[in-house]
């Protein structure tokens, strides 16, 4: 058979296979499904997005991708009292996952809790908020 025949085959059958033409979400594990993922995009000095919105009692998953080129960066939140005491190194470049559950609902505080030279990254706009409901 052909490469591209065979290449056209094995698209259709991807495209016909339940995980992306049945309408049914892939299942990776048992209580994946309960997770709220979501992607964080880290840059000197910035979070993007810079507000997420979570349930309260159900693990989130971030996802925090660095395209800084140089400098490392962070991901904190401070609130022990509500259970969200984070802090999370994110190499320049690197991909870094960072999981757990609020407990609590109301709005928090995230940030990167590097000081440079020219002052503290969360002073020029490294910081965002997480919304538990
Ligand atoms: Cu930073």
């Amino acid at each position: 058979m052909r490469p591209f025949v065979f290449t056209l085959l094995l698209s259709a059958a991807l495209l016909l296979s339940p995980a992306y033409g049945g309408g049914q979400e892939p299942t990776p594990g048992p209580p994946a499904q309960d997770v709220q993922r979501f992607e964080i995009v880290v840059d000197s000095y910035s979070f993007k997005p810079d507000h997420i919105t979570v349930k309260a009692g159900k693990p989130v998953e971030i996802m925090l991708r660095s395209v800084a080129s140089i400098v490392p960066h962070n991901f904190s939140i401070d609130d022990p009292a509500s259970g969200l005491d984070i802090h999370k190194d994110v190499p320049p470049g690197k991909d870094v996952t960072v999981t757990f559950i609020p407990e609590k609902t109301g709005t928090f505080v995230f940030y990167c809790n590097k000081k440079g030279i020219f002052g503290a990254h969360i002073e020029k706009g490294m910081k965002g908020t997480i919304e538990v409901r």
